[in-house]
């Protein structure tokens, strides 16, 4: 099977690392195909960076439907773009923010979530309201780790969002960590040692959880709001994007 793995930011070196974390945990038959958007921040870091990433999205998975993947993840930790992926394929569109919350509350009654910037908290916090794991999620803690530094992987890096989760673990009483960045995807199993608790990263449960979909034949609702978008012109630089590929206007 092929699973389109949408990097929302536009850091080729992000994308290509998050690929690399996708292909250690497919199955031998899935082939990873990582794209990145044509425009938009090279990371995403707040509300803004978010408008535009959401679109750099839809433009993607847009662009995907033509060769009709069989899953579809996002792997950005504030599910940019989700609803509108759903309404363009029918492929399962998983988001590694919703992936990883399902996953952590598998392994453990009560998670934490580690991210980068402060600033994004509030992201991870609305998402999970949205997702309704209020009662498990006990925790969201920034690090103040910019998304961009995680392509150097630096021991200092790991090293403090070693700290934090540990702190988060004790602070929340939880018994579950997770990466609140898909940048943070290599350094899962290296965390999950130094911690001695479950440690989830978005893109690899979502990678699973989307195997596990197609696998079992189902597919994206299209019985109200995720049926395709209604055919229209769109104007000015997203004049490209309008109009939907299963439309049969093309
Ligand atoms: C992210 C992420 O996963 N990729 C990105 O550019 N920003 N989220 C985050 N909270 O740092």
């Amino acid at each position: 099977m092929k699973i389109l793995l949408v990097n929302p930011n536009t850091s080729a070196p992000m994308t290509a690392s998050i690929a690399t974390a996708a292909r250690e945990v497919a199955a031998a038959g899935t082939e990873i195909v990582p794209v990145q958007p044509s425009f938009g921040p090279l990371s995403i870091e707040g509300h803004y960076d978010e408008a535009f990433a959401a679109a750099g999205v839809a433009e993607q998975v847009r662009l995907a439907a033509a060769w009709r993947p069989d899953a579809v993840v996002v792997a950005c930790f504030g599910d940019p773009g989700l609803d509108a992926a759903r309404e363009v394929v029918e492929a399962p569109v998983l988001g590694i923010a919703e992936a990883a919350f399902h996953a952590a509350s598998f392994l453990a009654t009560g998670f934490s979530v580690v991210t980068t910037m402060t600033r994004t908290c509030v992201i991870a916090e609305r998402l999970v309201q949205r997702y309704g794991f209020e009662r498990q999620c006990r925790g969201i803690h920034g690090t103040d780790i910019p998304v961009l530094e995680l392509e150097h992987c630096a021991p200092a890096t790991v090293d403090a969002i070693e700290r934090a989760a540990a702190a988060a673990l004790e602070r929340d009483g939880s018994g579950a960590v997770v990466l609140g960045c898909a940048g943070m995807a290599p350094l899962c199993r290296a965390l999950e040692t130094r911690l001695g608790v479950p440690v989830v990263d978005g893109v690899a449960a979502a990678v699973k959880f989307a195997e596990g979909l197609a696998a079992l034949g189902l597919r994206t609702s299209k019985r109200g709001d995720y049926a395709a978008p209604l055919p229209k012109r769109y104007t000015g630089w997203a004049a490209a994007l309008g109009d939907s590929p299963s439309s049969g206007s093309e």
